[in-house]
Order: structure tokens, then sequence, then C-alpha cells
């Protein structure tokens, strides 16, 4: 049967934050979120976040307003007429074949992506891990934590250990780094540790970082630039704890690049990398550079974005391939990060471990009406047959 894409929908949703969360680049309450609709010729509803922040102080093109602007300008016109020229698109490949001239633009791609690998699933009626080549079932989960003070950090800690995680990530600056990191190691002597600077740092501070190299840390997330990865070979010389790349991987060949850095002194053992799906435009791109990683011994992870539950459910399903081998930020330690989500079922972690059911697609179920009553329609594009 030939199906194709009937309509694709932006949705804009206001999201409340349960607790602020902070990091080196500023604090967050509230968040305003693209949701990708795509309806097909076959009666299917996919629908895919796009992670965005209020502003692009994480990294470029993060921000609600560009992403709304790449999607509407460029992104879903080129969708359209890749359909009318060719007939169909009913695949991820042609999906992405449609806007691969858009250089960028990963966060908007990724939820285009994200709602036609829903489509996928649902087409197919199977769960997404199993869609990826997922064979793990159960696998440990972690929490992030952005905390203003050492004694907030530590409460969240608290909460966050309370409920059975073995794996903390506290963010990090200059001057909010070793007395931090240290508390949390001397309260919490056996969890899995690591910090996150969301690059903070410079070539003229990075030297605060040795500082942390005794409390036996997992790995130390993106101390410098957002847009660097030589500069980070080259401290991580100079460091015994590994250190992750998060806002410079894009794509394949970012991580191929850091690879090559890397691996000239034998330091493949001291690279980590985040994967995170939408900023390495989808899970496509997320599953080629997991298996690269895999292949030349880099340990990755996936990491998240404050994202709904829909968006971590997608993440959580991805958590089932062999080739992830460490916890993901996948919680808030109270549980959903806000007030108010866009799942009918809370995704619950048992004793710090998450278990992937044979749920179809995201193994959730989207709560369409609620969705619809918090958030707006802000640009629709049909498709011709
Ligand atoms: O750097 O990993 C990051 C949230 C927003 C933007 C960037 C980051 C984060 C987090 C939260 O650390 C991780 C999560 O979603 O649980
Ligand atoms: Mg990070």
């Amino acid at each position: 049967m030939q199906t194709s894409i009937s309509s694709i929908t932006v949705h804009r949703v206001p999201l409340q934050l349960r607790q602020p969360f902070t990091t080196s680049f500023g604090t967050y309450e509230t968040l305003d979120r693209p949701f990708v609709v795509i309806e097909t010729s076959d009666g299917l509803r996919g629908v895919g976040e796009v992670p965005t922040l209020l502003d692009p102080a994480y990294k470029a093109e993060v921000d609600t307003p560009s992403v709304l602007t790449s999607l509407r300008e460029f992104i879903l016109p080129s969708v359209e007429r890749f359909q009318r020229e060719q007939g169909e698109i009913d695949s991820i490949p042609a999906l992405r074949e449609s806007y691969s001239w858009v250089k960028g633009a990963v966060f908007a791609k990724s939820g285009v992506e994200a709602a036609m690998w829903d489509i996928v699933a649902q087409r197919t009626s199977h769960p997404l891990w199993h869609l990826w080549g997922g064979e793990r079932r159960t696998f440990p989960v972690g929490v992030s934590i952005g905390g203003k003070t050492v004694s907030q950090v530590l409460d969240l800690a608290e909460q966050a250990v309370a409920l059975g995680y073995g794996r903390l990530k506290v963010k990090i600056w200059p001057g909010f780094d070793d007395e931090v990191a240290r508390a949390v190691r001397r309260r919490f002597s056996d969890v899995f540790l690591q910090v996150d600077a969301n690059s903070a740092y410079t070539m003229a501070n990075w030297h605060r970082l040795q500082m942390l190299d005794d409390l036996d840390l997992l790995l130390i997330e993106q101390p410098l630039f957002d847009d660097d990865i030589v500069l980070h070979s080259e401290i991580s010389r100079k460091l015994r704890t590994p250190i992750c790349l998060d806002e410079s991987i894009h794509s394949l060949r970012d991580a191929q690049a850091a690879a090559t850095l890397w691996g000239q002194n034998n330091g493949l053992a001291r690279l980590i990398v985040n994967i995170k799906p939408p900023r390495v435009s989808g899970f496509a791109e997320a599953i080629t550079i997991a298996r690269f990683c895999h292949e030349r011994g880099i340990r990755s992870w996936i990491g998240g974005m404050l994202d709904s539950a829909w968006g971590k459910a997608m993440n959580l399903n991805l958590n089932g391939l062999p080739e992830i081998e460490l916890p993901g930020d996948h919680f808030s330690p109270g549980g959903a990060y806000f007030v108010e989500d866009v799942t009918g079922t809370p995704l619950v972690a048992e004793a710090g471990q998450f278990a992937l059911g044979d749920g179809v697609s995201a193994g959730v179920a989207f709560d369409w009406p609620r969705f619809e009553r918090m958030g707006q329609v802000v640009y629709r594009q049909e498709l011709a047959r």
C-alpha cells in the first residue's frame, strides 16, 4: 500500500518545571516546547518533541524561536516538496533525505524524525527499542542535579539516592565545583558521580578541574567551549578523569573527529560521548554514533534535555541498545520534571533501574486531550497526495 504524509502540525506547549534547574548558563523555571505531529494517509498520527530551551545559552539553534523558524521556513516546506516530487515519504531515510540540504537545524530536524519513528513503530506494531536493535530490557538510569547551592545539591542528591538511583550528575561552574563535588562524594562514597560544566571553563581556569581528579568521578562533561573538540582533547591528556563531550557533538563526523584526536595518544578510554538524539538531528544518527563509539572502545550514554515524559520515553527506548555503556540522564530526583506532562503514565524506575515493556512505539500513552489543552497549534503544513 502506498502511504504518504497528509499533514505536519507544529504545536507549542508551555511546560512548568517542578523546581528550578540551574546550570552554568542560567536557571530555567519554565520551558516552551515545539511538538511536531505528523498525520499519514493510512490514518496514523505520530508525535515528536523538540526539547528546546528558552534561549541559545546552551548552544546555537536550541532556542524555541530558531526551531520554529527552521521548521516553518525550510524543513516542513522541504518535506512537502519532496513528497510532491517523489509521490511518498514512508520511511526514515526518505524523510531525512527531504531536508538533508538544510545545514544545521539539528534540533528542529529531530522533532520531525521522532514523529516519523512513532509512525513507523505504530505501522509495524513494534516498540521503538525493538526497531532500533535494542537487546537490553533493563538498565540503570541516573539523575541530573541543577542546584544553586551546595546544600540544595546535597538535598536533591539525598532524594535521588533514597529513591534508589546509583548515578548522579551534578552541574558545576568555576567557583562552584570542587566544594560541591567533594561534598556529594563525601556523603555518597559509592555512587557513580559525574559533573557537567556546560562549557563554563576557559584555557585560563580549566586547571581548577584538576582538583576533582581524586574524587573518582566517572567523567567531566563539556568543560570548555560549546563548539570545541581540539582543546578538550588537549586538557584530557592532563586529567585522569575522562572527558565527556556533549555540546560539540552534532553528527557521526564529530564523534569521528574526537576519536582521531583522543586516539593519537591511546586516550580512547578517557573519551566519553553524551549522545542526545535531538542534538544529533535524531535517533538514526544517534544509533550510528552509538555503534561507532562502541566499536572504537569509546563509552557512551544517552543524555537528556529536560524532556517531557514523551521525549524521555523515546530516549529510554534507545537505552535498549547494547552499545550504550553508561547510565543516562533520565529522571529528575522527584520523578517527572514537569508539573503537568503530556503522557498518561508516569515513567518509573525501580531501585535506579528502568525496564522497557512490550508497548508499541515509546511504550507510554500520549495524552492527546491534555496535550491539546496545554498548548496551541502554531503552524500547519498540508501535503498533497
Ligand atoms: O547539558 O546535559 C545537559 C538539560 C538541559 C540542557 C542541557 C543539559 C541538561 C541536563 C538535564 O543536564 C538532563 C535531563 O534531561 O535529565
Ligand atoms: Mg551536558
